[in-house]
């Protein structure tokens, strides 16, 4: 499978040229983000890599666990050395779409609170332009009272945002912190850092009319 052998070669040579002894890494959820991880318990076991994970994830924790690598927070160690994660779209200026497998908000705690951010995508996520290859639209978590009044944000702003519903269960996903996911699914090519931060202003919770 050549997208599985470029995924691990990409994830290998992050960690071998990004991860040094006494870090704190921050790792990433997904599939990609599981080579890294193997990576890094292969070389805590031939060179006694002396490093800390931070896990994104219910998901990336329980690989942690299960690699026997060692696990920390972000109360113990607020300041990560380096994050590591996959991504579901990157366009030509870096500008990425994250949160395909619905761990994005943790991911982007990790990856604000580290020094470095690698990200590691294979070809299929290249793109020109946001939304080229990704048309499942931007993920954005929401506290579940809340997502009718921010799906009314999001149509002002133009195209559809959708509740992400739920395959193995009855009703929408719920996220590693409890909260749904709407998926924003957007038409024309948008002034990226604009509309993060119009989304970031968008209350969740409806304010008191004063
Ligand atoms: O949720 C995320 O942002 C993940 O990083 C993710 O969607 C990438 O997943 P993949 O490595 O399995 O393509």
């Amino acid at each position: 499978q050549p997208i599985e052998v470029g995924k691990k070669s990409a994830a290998w040579k992050a960690v071998d040229h990004h991860v040094m002894d006494n870090f704190i890494v921050g790792v990433g959820s997904g599939s990609t983000a599981v080579y890294a991880m193997e990576r890094l318990a292969l070389r805590v076991k031939e060179e006694g890599l002396k490093i800390l994970c931070v896990p994104t994830s219910f998901q990336s924790r329980q690989i942690v666990k299960q690699l026997g690598l060692s696990l920390t927070d972000l109360e113990e160690h607020p300041q990560v050395d380096v994050a590591i994660d996959g991504a579901d779209e990157v366009d030509y200026n870096m500008t990425l779409i994250k949160g395909g497998g619905g761990c994005l908000t943790q991911e982007k705690i990790v990856s604000s609170c580290s020094q470095n951010f690698i990200v590691i995508a294979d070809h299929r996520k290249d793109s020109k332009e946001l939304g080229q290859n990704w048309t499942k639209g931007i993920p954005i978590e929401v506290i579940p009272m809340a997502f009718v009044p921010v799906q009314r944000r999001l149509e002002k702003l133009g195209g559809t945002p959708v509740l992400r519903m739920a395959i193995a269960k009855a009703g929408p996903v719920i996220t590693d912190n409890g909260n749904f996911i709407i998926d924003w699914k957007f038409s024309e090519v948008r002034e990226w850092t604009v509309i993060n931060q119009t989304i970031k202003m968008i209350p969740v919770f409806r304010q008191n009319r004063t």
